[in-house]
Parts: C-alpha cells; structure tokens; sequence
C-alpha cells in the first residue's frame, strides 16, 4: 500500500507542485505535480531531493525553557506571561515578533493579528525586509499597491526576456528551465541578462551586461530617455492611466551618454544595442530578483524598471510587463497578511486611518496599530539599546542572515527574553533562546503559500507528527489565548484561518483593493482539503482563472492612475579607505539559505563542498592568492575566511561569496558578520550585494582535508568547512601552526577509541602526511595533510566511508590518497540527481559527446530535473575550447 500527496515545494517562490509518496515499506519519494500550473511536473535540484532532508536528525522535538525539556503548558504560559508583563510595564512597543516567508499564510495571519491588532503594536517584522521589501516598496509608489502584475506564462510569451540583479538558472530553476525550454522552441526570443559576474544563467543569453555595481538605476533611466524619443512610447497608456511623465523623463534625460557609461561601466555600444532591442521589441518581461532589491538604491531600481514598462504600456498583456521574482515559498503570502511592519492586514496599509479602523472592526480588536513599527535593521537595533525586550523569532536565522550578524548576535545575548520556534535545536540563532518551541516541518504542516505568480497552493502534511512538534499558527494562537485573547485565537484548524483571512480581504472591498479572494471567505475543512491551486484575485461569485493586472490602467491610487517616478541617480563613489574591494553575496544552486535542511543531504552537498569567494585572476595575482588557497575579507564591522575560487567570470575588484554557511557548517564563512547595515532609505532593505571590504591571503602552515563517519563539532584549527556525504562528513581543514600530535589531533576531533592505531605514512620532504583510522574493516576517518591546498581525490576519499576494507590492500590505498589503477575519481559533482562528476563528464566530452544531449544519453547527467545543463554546457564549451587551442 503506498499513499501519495499532493503539496507544494518548500524552498523558492517558483511554488513547485510535488507528489509526495509513502511507499508500503515506509519511504518517502517525491516527484513533479504534472497538474502544477507553476512546474508541470518538473523539480529542480533542491525539490528532487526533498525526500533527503526531511529525517529527524537534529530536529527539536520538545519545548525547552533555558535549554531543559518542558511542557507545552510550561513554555506557553512564560511566553504569554513574560510577553503582557513587558507590555504592562513598557508599553506595546517594547516587545517585537521576527518572522519569515518561509511561514504558512495562516502562521503568517495569526502572527500578525495578534501584534497589530491585540498587542497594539506594529513591530513585526520579516526575513522579507531582507528579501522583497524594495519591490513592495516599488509597487506601491508606481501601482498604489503591491500588484505582481504578470503571470510565467508571459515569460514564455515574451520576444525579449530581461534578467536583471538574477542569478535564475540556480535560484528559480524552474522558471530558467520553462524559458530555456521558450526560447529553444522560438530561437528568435531574446534573452539580456544584467549582472556584474558571467553567472550560469548569463549562459543561455544573447546580450550578458556586466554592469557596475548598482549601475541599475543609471541603465534604465538611460532606457527611459532613448525610448521617449521612439515610437515605442504608448501616449495614450500614459495620458489615460498614468502621471508624472514629464517629471520622470527630465529626470532620466540628465544623464549624458559620457556619465551612463561611467555610472554603469557599460561601453556606449552594449548600452545602445539593448536600448535598441527593447525599443524595438514589444513582448518584453523585465525578471528582477536580489541584484535589484537588496541596494541602497533598490527602491529607486524597481521605479527606474517599471517607469519603462509604463512608457511603453507594455504591461498587464501576454508576454509583457515587469516581474518581481520572489524568493522564499511565501513572500507573498506574508506581504498579503501584512507581515511587514509597515502594511497592515489584506494589502492594506498603515498610514490610512480607514484602513485601520477597517481591520480594527473586523477583528472586533480592542487596538490597531497606527504608525509602522520598526523594520528588521532597526529592530535589532532597538533589542541591542534595550528598547525592545521580549523578542519571537519564528522560521528565520538572524543570527546567520542579518547584516552586521555579529551585532545581532550580540543583541540576543543581551536580550533579556528571546522566544525561538524553529525546527532544528541548533542552528546559530536557536543557541540564543530562553524559550525554545519545536515546531512541525514541510510535510507534517498544513497551510497555503502564494508564489511568485500570485498562485496560492496547499502545503499538506503527509508525516506523522515528530515527538511533540507543534504548527507555528498554533503557537502563536496559544498565547494570544493566554494573553487574554482568546475571542479572537480560538482557531480549530488552517482551513479556519484562511477562511478569516479570505474573508478579511473581500471585507468593505468592492474592487478598491487588489487582494481580493473573497471566492474562498466559507472554505470548510473539507473544502481546504481540496484546494487547487489558483491565483488571485478571486472575488466572491467568481471562479478561478488566469489574471493578469493594469492592461487597461485600473491602478491602486485614489485617481486609479499610475505614477511615474522622477529618480536621480545615486552617487556611487565610494571613498572608503583601506576597503578596495566590493563584497557581492548571494546563493548557490543547491543550498537553501543557511543550510539547515538542504546541508543534510550528501547529494546537494556535493555540488559546492564549502564556503567560497569568487575572485578575478588579476585581483587574485596581485594579493598572492593562488587557485584553492584560503582569502580572509574584513569589513569594519567583522571578518570572514573563506576558499579562493579564481575566476574570470568575476569583475575585476568585486568578490562573490555565497550567504549560506553558518557557525555549524564552517569556523568562520558567516560572510553577513561582514555585511554593513546599509539600507535603502525606503524600503529599509539591507545593500547585501555591494558592500566595501578589504581581502587578504589567509596564512596556514598545513593544508587539511578528512573524512570522518561521525561528525566532528567545530574542529579545533583555523579553518574548517563540514559537508554531509554519503556515509559521514567530509572536512576541508586549514592549520596554522601543526599540532604536537596529528595522530592524538585525529582522536580528538573525530572520537577514535584508544583501541584504534592509525595506519600512516609522511613524506618529511613534502611535508605530506596521512593517518587512516579503521573499526573492523570501516574507515573510520583519515586526514591527509599538505603544505598546498590538499589534491586528494576528494569523492574517492569519500567512498572508503562506505566500502568494506578487509583486505589490507585496500586500506594502504587509502593511505596514498589516491584510486587504485582502472578506478577514476568522478570529481566533484555536477548533477545532483545522478551524481555524476566533472571528471567523467570531461571523459565522455573526450569520448565525443559534444552535447548537453549526448552527455545525458551517456551518463544520464541533466536528465532529470536540468538543472545543471548548463554547467555541463559549460564543461563541453571549455573542453572544446582547450581542445582547439
Ligand atoms: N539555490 C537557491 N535558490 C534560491 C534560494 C537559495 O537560498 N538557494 N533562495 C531563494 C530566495 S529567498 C531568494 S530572495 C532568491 C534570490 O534569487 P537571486 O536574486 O537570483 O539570487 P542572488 O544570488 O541573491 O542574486 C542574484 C544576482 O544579483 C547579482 N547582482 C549583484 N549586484 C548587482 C547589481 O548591482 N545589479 C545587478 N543587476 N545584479 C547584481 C549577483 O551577482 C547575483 O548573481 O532565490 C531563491 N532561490
Ligand atoms: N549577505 C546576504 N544576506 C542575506 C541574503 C543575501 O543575499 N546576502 N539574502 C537575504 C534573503 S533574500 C533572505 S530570504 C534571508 C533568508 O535567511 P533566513 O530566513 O535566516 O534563512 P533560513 O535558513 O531559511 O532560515 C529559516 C529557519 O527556519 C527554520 N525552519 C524551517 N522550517 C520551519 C518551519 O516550518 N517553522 C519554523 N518555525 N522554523 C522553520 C530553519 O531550520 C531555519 O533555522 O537571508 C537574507 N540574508
Ligand atoms: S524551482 Fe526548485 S526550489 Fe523552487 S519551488 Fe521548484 S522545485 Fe522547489
Ligand atoms: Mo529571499
């Protein structure tokens, strides 16, 4: 008997629908919803993979009150305690609630009522500060909303597709696949991708434009003033639904040609040829994502697009208009709640007293609150000088993830009562919390999120319920109970909550608001059960369809028009003494955040193994960094080492290190202790892509790298990086200065019984060591040693953890650290889903296979979710290449 269930992928905002499977044994698979409108049936890396990371290992499973297990009743009850006491004595604001898109819309609702509408206070806010607040910002000044006007559909539909600030091939996989699979079948489409590095998704584009650091702004009132001389301008769009042109073009026609290229680092020929392409292209979608939003100037760079987009009143139809890619599974979810501290519930906003009133009414709730709180900066700030001091942090990881992560750390140590719900015991955040809840994960909770479409799907539960593991609505909903709420938090179950939530937003409506799914105001239990997916709006009486927004105007200000936004450039120069470099962060394919469910699976981590910096050859030359040595970066506000990755896909003085690693997964890769707490000044969202930091060569005596069956917690060297392999954990290690016993060093680090002797060799000439540990016939850990970067054939070293060794042979192989003859090592991992690596793709590329078809037909690599075709597009490019010279 096997039972299968259809829910919705918790990683990105694409909102892939999966079909999770229990076969009669018990095991877990998952596969594409081929009835999904968002992924007809495709997955990426990160959802294939699902099924690896959803064990128990690590999770909490009972409430905790200073790190002892107690009661649900217990912790409940000091919550609601400490929360009205902090609120009788100092007032609403002095508590605060630090959620995340990463909640159900319903965690997300319940969160929210109870701090805007019981506590009386706006202080909540969001991990999409971080993330989407500059395009929230961005829609309301241009729509009088937060509209996502378009659908995927019109990437597909599109002549010209334009990625900016949008690494899509690896952070949307799904949308890269439906438009590589676009424009295979219309070849004539064309793609712009806007990015300062040669990222994976700049490979399939016919115009990559390697801007300046926050040259965005510059690029597209460039593009504002060549179009308006065009006839691609649309003045009957911008007489009849728009205002402030005029404004917003003289603005835009400021900047001569001369300061365009100085301000964007483009030549004038790459500027005149996209301006060209998008002057003469109708069907054209702008994609932005993180390289627009999170800057100084992220509010200013969404207006800049969209201005365009009106101009030309290319928006609202098929195959046009601009698109905010979201990123987490329910970032829009939350800005429909009003999970940020400057909206209230149901798109409504703060700074209007009707609003308030309304909201206040619906919820028949004794306050509202009436001015925005503080946003996630800000609020940290406020926990650090002692305003704030009762802080919830629900489903997000400040302490990893918020610039100036140093200062944040050290605000929740000085906070006097830190509540953390969150599904793993240790992550660098959950060390911090008084009050420690074990909430359920994707698969055992229950809920809706909407993605970037503005498609709401269901998240259903298909695991039982882990030790005592409890929803965050219900959290959430217990205390507003024991607050004294309990009119208003007596919720039986998710389907009651979306139904309120549904009802909220139709609630005095009438077509004054955009989020409307009035449609869904009676959903029952049963109902829920059986939600398809559907994009919103959905008034009542109506029925789900496509929809698309601002094809004929029908804006969100009193006069229903759009606004223009006159914009000035920013003033990029940056005097920053001793800071040459400029600190770039982002993603990587296939790790989620700070790792703490995609770092456990072997498979993901196999693609990229540690922390990184991408350096350019010339910048790398002249700091005497050579390929695979260690790079420390310091900024003023703390310091970070890393792995030096030379690459000429990078700019010169810009780095690129990825956000993801954290204090369990490596000494010192946390790179937002580096990240200034610079913020756009409207939408307060932090500048985490542009940050002035100085980079050295880190100086180590011994180069490291292990592999060990258990897991080594926080080795005591320099450096180390820990990855999940099949059968342990692999280390990359770094020394900086030998220890006096690299044998006893091993014992410790990796818990080797006295019993065990070391098999070893060292080569006092090369300074090259090796000690092999094994149980019976199991490695149980071997460390090899050199004064270089380490050249061990890292996946083969990996493989003894899970081959036996009764023949001493083989165990002296494993000693001289390489393959036996007739074995090659794969190399590291390029496709996931077969774990398949470099080496044998280059073998097979010698062997002819010079195409990413012919690739797959030999070694089934990007077959199946696609998502690194084009690194193996990359490895055939490069290998043909090399070959030709
Ligand atoms: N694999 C993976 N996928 C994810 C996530 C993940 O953790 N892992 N997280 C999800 C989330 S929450 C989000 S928000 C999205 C983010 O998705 P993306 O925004 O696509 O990802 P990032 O890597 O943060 O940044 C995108 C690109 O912006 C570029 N950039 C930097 N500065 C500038 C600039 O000034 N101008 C321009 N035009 N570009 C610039 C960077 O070089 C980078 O390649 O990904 C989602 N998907
Ligand atoms: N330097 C730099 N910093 C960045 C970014 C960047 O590009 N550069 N990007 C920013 C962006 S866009 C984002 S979205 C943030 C993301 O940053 P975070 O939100 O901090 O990252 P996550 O690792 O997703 O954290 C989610 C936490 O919730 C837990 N969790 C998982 N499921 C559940 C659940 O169902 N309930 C509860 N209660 N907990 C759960 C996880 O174990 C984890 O601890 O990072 C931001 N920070
Ligand atoms: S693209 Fe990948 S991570 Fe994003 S929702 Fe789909 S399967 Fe999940
Ligand atoms: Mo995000």
């Amino acid at each position: 008997m096997s039972t299968e269930t259809k829910t919705t992928c918790p990683y990105c905002g694409v909102g892939c629908g999966v079909i999770a499977k229990i076969d009669g044994a018990g095991m877990v698979s998952v596969k594409g919803d081929p009835d999904h409108p968002a992924n007809f049936g495709r997955l990426c890396s990160k959802g294939s993979a699902l099924a690896e990371t959803i064990d128990l290992d690590g999770r909490i499973l009972h409430p905790q009150v200073d790190g002892q297990r107690t009661s649900w009743d217990d912790a409940l009850d000091r919550v609601a305690s400490r929360f009205s006491q902090t609120i009788a004595r100092h007032g609403p604001d002095s508590v605060a609630f630090y959620v995340s898109g990463q909640l159900l819309t319903e965690d997300y609702y319940v969160a929210n009522k109870l701090m805007k509408g019981f506590i009386g206070s706006a202080n909540i806010d969001t991990n999409s500060r971080l993330c989407m607040s500059s395009s929230v910002a961005g829609h309301k000044h241009a729509f009088g909303a937060d509209t996502v006007p378009g659908t995927y559909e019109d990437i597909e539909l599109a002549d010209l597709v334009i990625l900016t600030g949008s690494n899509l091939a690896w952070c949307h996989p799904v949308i890269y696949q439906r438009l590589a699979a676009a424009k295979a079948a219309r070849p004539g489409m064309k793609i712009v991708v806007i990015d300062p590095r040669r990222t994976m998704t700049a490979d399939i584009a016919d115009l990559h434009l390697a801007i300046r650091p926050d040259g965005d702004v510059a690029l597209f009132m460039g593009l504002l003033a060549h179009l308006s001389g065009t006839a691609a301008i649309d003045q009957n769009y911008i007489g009849k639904h728009t205002k402030g042109f005029a404004e917003a073009f003289a603005a835009a026609s400021a900047l001569s040609i001369a300061k365009l290229m100085e301000l964007t680092g483009l030549p004038s020929m790459q500027l005149r040829q996209f301006y060209r392409l998008f002057e003469e292209t109708e069907k054209v979608v702008t994609c932005y994502s993180q390289g627009v939003n999170q800057s100084a100037s992220g509010t200013d760079k969404v207006n800049a697009i969209i201005n365009c987009h009106l101009a030309t009143g290319r928006i609202g139809r098929p195959g046009m208009g601009p698109f905010s890619l979201t990123g987490q599974p329910n970032a829009m979810g939350g800005r429909e709640v009003g999970g940020l501290a400057n909206m209230l519930a149901a798109h409504m906003a703060i700074e209007n007293p009707e609003d308030c009133g309304r909201v206040q009414r619906f919820w028949a709730s004794p306050v509202i609150a009436r001015k925005p709180g503080l946003k996630a900066v800000d609020m940290f700030r406020a926990v650090a000088d002692g305003r704030i001091k009762a802080l919830w942090i629900m489903a997000t990881n400040p302490a990893v993830s918020m610039p100036d992560a140093d200062a944040v750390a050290a605000a929740l140590t000085a906070c006097p009562f830190v509540v953390v719900s969150d599904v793993l015991e240790k992550t660098d955040t959950t060390q911090y919390a008084h009050v420690l809840l074990p909430s359920l994960g994707w698969g055992e909770k229950d809920g809706t999120v909407t993605n970037s479409e503005r498609r709401i799907s269901r998240q259903r539960d298909f695991l039982s319920t882990p030790g005592e593991a409890k929803a965050d609505w219900w959290q959430m909903a217990e205390v507003g109970c024991r607050m004294g709420f309990a009119g208003a938090f007596s919720f039986s179950s998710a389907a009651a909550i979306f139904a309120e939530h549904a009802a909220l937003s139709a609630f005095e409506n009438g077509g004054s608001r955009d989020f409307d799914i009035g449609a869904h105001a009676q959903t029952s239990d049963e109902d829920y059960d059986a939600l398809m997916p559907f994009q919103w709006p959905q008034p009542r009486g109506t029925t789900a369809k496509q929809t698309r927004f601002f094809c004929d105007g029908g804006f969100y200000h009193a006069d229903g028009k759009a606004r223009f936004i006159a914009i000035h450039a920013p003033v990029t120069d940056r005097t920053s003494a001793g800071l040459p470099f400029t600190l770039n962060t982002g993603r990587i394919r296939d790790q989620w955040h700070t790792m703490t469910r995609t770092g456990k699976s072997a498979r993901l981590s196999a693609h990229i193994a540690e922390p990184f910096a991408e350096i350019h050859p010339r910048d790398a030359m002249e700091m005497g960094i050579t390929s695979a040595a260690l790079v420390e970066i310091e900024s003023p506000y703390g310091k970070a080492v890393v792995r030096a990755l030379v690459t000429d896909r990078q700019a010169r003085g810009s780095l690129f290190v990825p956000m993801h690693w954290n204090g369990q997964f490596s000494a010192k890769a946390r790179i937002d202790a580096v990240v200034a707490p610079v913020t756009d000044p409207v939408s307060g969202q932090p500048a985490s892509k542009n940050i002035a930091v100085a980079a050295r060569s880190f100086a180590v005596s011994h180069y490291g790298f292990a592999v060990s069956a258990i897991k080594p917690e926080h080795p005591d060297t320099a450096y180390w990086a820990l990855a999940k392999a099949d059968g342990g954990w692999r280390i990359e290690l770094a020394f900086d200065a030998a220890p006096q016993d690299w044998s006893e060093w091993c014992r410790m680090q990796f818990n080797i019984p006295a019993h065990i002797d070391p098999l070893g060799y060292a080569d006092a000439q090369s300074g090259d060591l090796r000690l092999a540990f094994f149980d019976g016939d199991r490695l149980a850990a071997a460390l090899f040693v050199a004064l270089q970067p380490v050249a061990v054939a890292r996946n083969w070293a990996i493989e003894q953890l899970t081959v036996p060794h009764s023949e001493i042979g083989k165990r002296f192989a494993v000693v001289a650290g390489r393959p036996g003859a007739g074995r090659m090592d794969p190399g590291a991992t390029v496709c996931s889903c077969f774990s398949v690596g470099i080496n044998q793709i280059v073998a097979a590329v010698r062997s002819g296979c010079h195409s990413v078809e012919a690739v797959g037909r030999d070694l089934n690599a990007g077959t199946n979710c696609g998502s690194c075709r084009a690194e193996i597009r990359g490895i055939i490019d490069g290998c043909l290449a090399a070959a030709a010279e």
